[in-house]
Parts: C-alpha cells; sequence; structure tokens
C-alpha cells in the first residue's frame, strides 16, 4: 500500500501545531519523542521529525513526500516544492529592527549599514530591489544582541509579539516578509501519492473551516424572526423550529468568527434570547 511520508518539525515552535493538525484531521501517531518516525495507525502516511531547516530540502528531494514548514525557512532556502496550503499557524513577520533611540526615516537610512540577520538570501533580495547597499552579516542565532555589542547597526530578525525587539532595545522599521506554516509537497508525487495529499487536505481544510465557525442556537419570537433572520446567513438559510411555548421559535446557524460579535449584538437587539454559542469540530460544505 502507498504511504506519504510527511516530515514536521521534531521540536520548536511548529512542532505542537503541526502535531495538532494531523490529531485533529484523525491520524493517530506516537508523537515522536526521541524519534526519527512514526507510523499513523489509521491513514496512509509515515511521520517524520525533522529540523525545520531541513525539511524543504528533504521535501525536494523526496526523501519526505509533504511537509510542514514556515515561508520564511521555506523561501529562504529557495527549494524547489510545491506550496499546496497555508495553513494559518506559526504566523510571524521577518523584519528590520534599529536601536530604538535611532532616528530612522526610511529605507535610504540602512545604506551602508551592517545589518545582522540568520536570512541572508531573503534579506539580500529585499535590499537588492530597494537599491540600498548595505552589509549584511550571517549570524546563526541572538540575532537581537547583535547592535547591542557593536556586531551590526540593524537586524533583520523574525517577530511574533515584537517583545524580543523591545526587551533588547530594538524597533522594528521594515517588514521584509509575512510568514505561516504552509503545507509542501515534492512536485514529482505520482497519482497515489496525490490521492492521499487530497485526502489530507480535505480533512484540513474541513478543520480550519470549523475553526473559523460557530454554531449558533438562539431563541427568537415569531412576530422578530425576519428580522432576525436577515441578521445570519448561514450556510444556506437558519434552520427554524417552533418551542412548546407558542409564539416562539429556535433559530440555528453558523456564523463566522470574524463577524461574530458584531452579529450577536445586533441579534439580542433585534429581539433574541437564550443564545447559545458551540465550537464547530469538523465542518465539510
Ligand atoms: O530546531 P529547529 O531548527 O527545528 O527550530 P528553530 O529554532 O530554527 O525554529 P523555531 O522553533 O524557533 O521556529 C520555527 C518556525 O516558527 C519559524 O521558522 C517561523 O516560521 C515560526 N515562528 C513564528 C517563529 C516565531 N513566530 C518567532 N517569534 N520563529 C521564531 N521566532 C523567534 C524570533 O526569531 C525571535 O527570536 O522568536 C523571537 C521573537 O519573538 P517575539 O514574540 O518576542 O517577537
Ligand atoms: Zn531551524
Amino acid at each position: 500500500m502507498t504511504k506519504l511520508k510527511i516530515a514536521i518539525q521534531k521540536s520548536g515552535r511548529l512542532n505542537e501545531d503541526s502535531i495538532r493538525l494531523l490529531k485533529e484531521c484523525g491520524i493517530s501517531f506516537n508523537n515522536g519523542v526521541n524519534k526519527l518516525k512514526a507510523e499513523a495507525l489509521n491513514f496512509p502516511i509515515e511521520v517524520f521529525f525533522l529540523r525545520d531547516d531541513d525539511i524543504p530540502e528533504y521535501v525536494a528531494e523526496g526523501v519526505a513526500d509533504i511537509g510542514i514548514v514556515g515561508e520564511n525557512v521555506l523561501i529562504e532556502a529557495n527549494s524547489d516544492v510545491k506550496v499546496v496550503e497555508r495553513l494559518g499557524f506559526g504566523k510571524c513577520r521577518l523584519s528590520i529592527a534599529v536601536p530604538k533611540n535611532e532616528k530612522y526615516k526610511g529605507l535610504k537610512d540602512l545604506q551602508g549599514k551592517r545589518i545582522a540577520t540568520t536570512y541572508k538570501n531573503v534579506l539580500q533580495k529585499f535590499l537588492k530591489k530597494e537599491k540600498i547597499d548595505a552589509e549584511i552579516h550571517e549570524i546563526s542565532g541572538s540575532v537581537e544582541i547583535a547592535p547591542g555589542i557593536g556586531l551590526a547597526d540593524a537586524i533583520c530578525d523574525l517577530v511574533s509579539s515584537g517583545s524580543t525587539l523591545f526587551m533588547n532595545g530594538l524597533k522594528e522599521v521594515e517588514t521584509v516578509l509575512k510568514s505561516e506554516a504552509v503545507l509542501v509537497a515534492n512536485k514529482k508525487l505520482n497519482a497515489k501519492q496525490m490521492e492521499i495529499v487530497e485526502r489530507l487536505l480535505f480533512r484540513i481544510r474541513a478543520v480550519r473551516k470549523a475553526k473559523q465557525n460557530k454554531y449558533i442556537l438562539l431563541n427568537a419570537p415569531n412576530d422578530k424572526l425576519d428580522k432576525i433572520i436577515k441578521l445570519i446567513p448561514g450556510i444556506k438559510s437558519p434552520t427554524i423550529l417552533p418551542l412548546a411555548d407558542e409564539g416562539w421559535s429556535s433559530v440555528h446557524s453558523v456564523l463566522e468568527e470574524d463577524e461574530f460579535w458584531e452579529i450577536i449584538e445586533k441579534l439580542k437587539a433585534a429581539g433574541a434570547q437564550g443564545i447559545l454559542v458551540v465550537p464547530i469540530e469538523k465542518m465539510i460544505v
């Protein structure tokens, strides 16, 4: 039987979310503590636990068929793989930061400066595109301390909350790249392997869609139903069931997370009562 080899990060920021995603897709396997690989028990995949930096090349060379990796690592590595899906976790940005007391008016201020980074290739391309001639110092870690020890005038590093920059007396001045975890695939998968990728993708999309939506139940007086129904579009249209209490109905529907609070406020104002909001586990539309 054909099995697909998926590479995920062994430990680090993407490890837990990658494992969680696969488990939410109903795939069970052992978590890979002190292990290089684990076989799924109920889905034709084998999970490889690797350093994130190795994943793009392993997938490009077919050692693994697919992988989960940060776009930042992928773009830096410039490997020949296909991005099949953006996964919505591991979000961060690759940014340029300078000492916070430095006056910074724009990219021209970086001209002739020394910038420390672990993302040499991405930074080089960015500076070239912006026609800035700066000196790139490639270092392998703790980039944020480089200006403090006189190694560089600026840094280019990943930022999520910004607290690392703040604690090191730096301020973010330019975004070079926005990144999130992506599912990548080898470009030469055969039809059988692609079929497994499609099955996995179907599950991933159902899980992600469910997270972006909530199931909502509420009671409404019948004379307000029209107004309330207009507020909640639902997948097709809301389900309306009569309550035992005459003159009242129960309305069931699905709301998107983004517009959720705004709609709840409007529903209350329109006369809805007993509003229940329930998470959705999987959503196939
Ligand atoms: O051991 P391995 O090589 O596999 O892991 P790693 O140490 O190289 O990577 P890891 O686990 O730190 O990050 C894995 C991936 O998570 C990255 O490639 C990004 O795609 C993603 N990611 C998301 C981040 C961050 N957010 C992030 N904030 N990766 C690193 N950081 C670091 C950043 O480098 C800086 O040191 O966190 C610090 C800044 O965080 P804030 O919150 O203070 O801004
Ligand atoms: Zn790494």
